[in-house]
């Protein structure tokens, strides 16, 4: 029997107005049905946002620390379910078991982050230019926060968003990827065994159309935070400047890898294989391109290909895979599309390219880890996010010329340089136009209490992770008290003349 999913708003499980379904499949196995979700539409959307707006008036007066507790209690109890919820997300979404652990093992990080900010907040008492005057500033909730979120990190990325909205004092309206909603279900299960009362959690399921843009252009919706891709955050600043609400983008990148001549090449390959292949490349800070010192080209390029030809593809649930499907039909055309570009492109298959066949792989979205060769940096292949198992590597003659090459697109979120000689580390890190810059290190692997976010075109400006989202998730409020008992004017009686 398949399971039935549900909405859940106000404090109930409910179907969609409508009646309608969709189904959700395992990628690995298009013959498996991971569930039926509601395929919502506005009306849902609606009854969510007024439920969550009636909740706001009495979560925002819980004190901090009590709903930093209820973050401890989310934490404790996905320590305790953290099997579970990696093997029902690498059904649900194919990446190996190893990474949907790690994925699971993030939302605890933030979730025993987010309670410890419980007890901090911080605010700021600031000297009065006036006697008898005190004067501070203090972070409060903006009130009603939606939440939409890729697939890719079904746990990690909402738990990013919504751990530190319910901390700060939003209630929440969540649209999960339509991929990947039977993580995002299991989560606002945890929620609510935590102690999230009615109405402060809701989760409405369906398209990013319907109820992803309902969220994101509704009035009683007053700030949206999301992550996908780039095209899909333009639409969703347009739509929400129609209520100047405040917008979180996390969007695409095209990160790159740098290996100098002076390199450990050993650890840079290990770099590189699982900077672009960890997640079968379907991550936003991905290693896309590699760009290669002229000195050590040929070597690299032959220890890379080597290597890459003994991934083993397949579902992530067995031990010995090390890389997953695509995540649907869509995405594997997508990549299938660009491998046409690269060659018409004039780049050259150094392995892949291809889908594979037998090995009991004929039912999953599986594409072959791709790596093209001789590819020049204006090549779309290296120039546009494919978000699939596809490396390009590009010759650079100096650091100066891969710094360039690495800032020559229209994201920058991450990057990565590996160099045994201090001074080129440093130069890298200061010439480098991007969110996140690693050292000897891939471009994946950021930790939850640290910023995380990019420049340029991959968002607008927003950091997620650490202290530095409690920025986005509050607002200032600036206060005076004047115990003097007359009437001191500020910029005037404190100066005679
Ligand atoms: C993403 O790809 O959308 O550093 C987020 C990393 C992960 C997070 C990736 N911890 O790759």
């Amino acid at each position: 029997m398949t399971k039935k999913f549900q909405n859940f708003i106000d404090g109930k499980w409910c179907d969609a107005i409508s009646g309608k379904t969709f189904e959700n499949r395992n990628p690995s196995n298009w013959d498996e049905v991971v569930g039926t979700f509601p395929k919502s539409s506005k009306e849902d959307v609606d009854r969510a946002v007024s439920e969550a707006r009636k909740a706001f008036d009495t979560w925002r007066l819980v004190p901090e620390p009590k709903r930093g507790d209820i973050m401890r209690k989310v934490g404790d109890l996905m320590v305790g379910k953290k099997e579970d919820l990696a093997r029902q997300m690498t059904r649900e979404m194919g990446k190996v078991l190893a990474e949907t652990r790690g994925d699971v093992q993030e939302g605890i990080d933030t979730a025993y982050y987010a309670s410890s900010e419980g007890r901090r907040l911080f605010g700021r008492t600031v000297p009065s230019e006036l006697p008898n005057k005190f004067n501070m500033a203090m972070r409060v909730p903006i009130g009603v926060a939606g939440v939409v979120t890729p697939w890719n990190f079904p746990m990690a990325i909402p738990t990013w968003k919504i751990f530190p909205a319910l901390l700060s004092g939003h209630t929440v309206v969540f649209k999960p990827a339509s991929d990947t909603p039977a993580t995002a279900t299991s989560l606002v299960e945890i929620l609510l065994e935590a102690g999230v009362p009615e109405g402060v959690i809701n989760i409405v399921h369906g398209g990013g159309g319907e109820v992803g843009m309902g969220i994101v252009g509704h009035p009683d919706v007053d700030l949206v935070s999301f992550t996908g891709s780039t095209v899909v955050g333009k639409k969703i600043s347009e739509v929400a400047a129609g209520t100047l609400k405040r917008v979180s983008l996390e969007l695409g990148g095209k990160n790159a890898q740098l290996v100098m001549g002076d390199a450990d090449l050993d650890l840079a390959l290990e770099g590189v294989l699982w900077g672009a292949f960890g997640t079968t490349g379907q991550r936003c800070t991905a290693t896309s391109r590699l760009l290669l010192d002229e000195r050590i080209y040929d070597k690299f390029v032959d220890m890379l290909v080597t290597r890459t030809r003994k991934l083993r593809l397949g579902s992530g649930l067995l031990p010995d895979v090390d890389v997953g499907p695509c995540i649907n039909e869509g995405q594997r055309k997508t990549v299938q599309e660009y491998v046409e570009i690269g060659l018409k492109e004039g780049a050259r298959l150094g392995t892949g390219g291809h889908v594979p066949k037998g090995n009991g792989l004929e039912k999953g979205w599986f594409h072959e880890p791709t790596i093209f060769l001789d590819v020049r940096p204006n090549h779309r292949i290296a120039q546009e996010e494919i978000f699939g198992p596809v490396l390009s590597v590009i010759k650079v003659g100096s650091l100066r010329e891969g710094v360039e090459i690495l800032n020559g697109t229209i994201y920058g979120l991450s990057s990565s340089v590996y160099t045994k000689d201090v001074n080129s580390a440093f130069q890298a890190i200061r010439d480098i136009k991007a969110g996140i810059t690693y050292i000897n290190a891939p471009t994946i692997g950021a930790e939850a209490h640290m910023p995380f976010g990019g420049v340029k075109q991959t968002g607008n400006g927003h950091r997620e992770g650490g202290w530095t989202v409690y920025d986005f998730f509050t607002e200032w409020k600036t206060v005076y008290v004047d115990f003097s008992g007359g009437l001191q004017r500020a910029q005037i009686d404190n100066y005679s003349s």
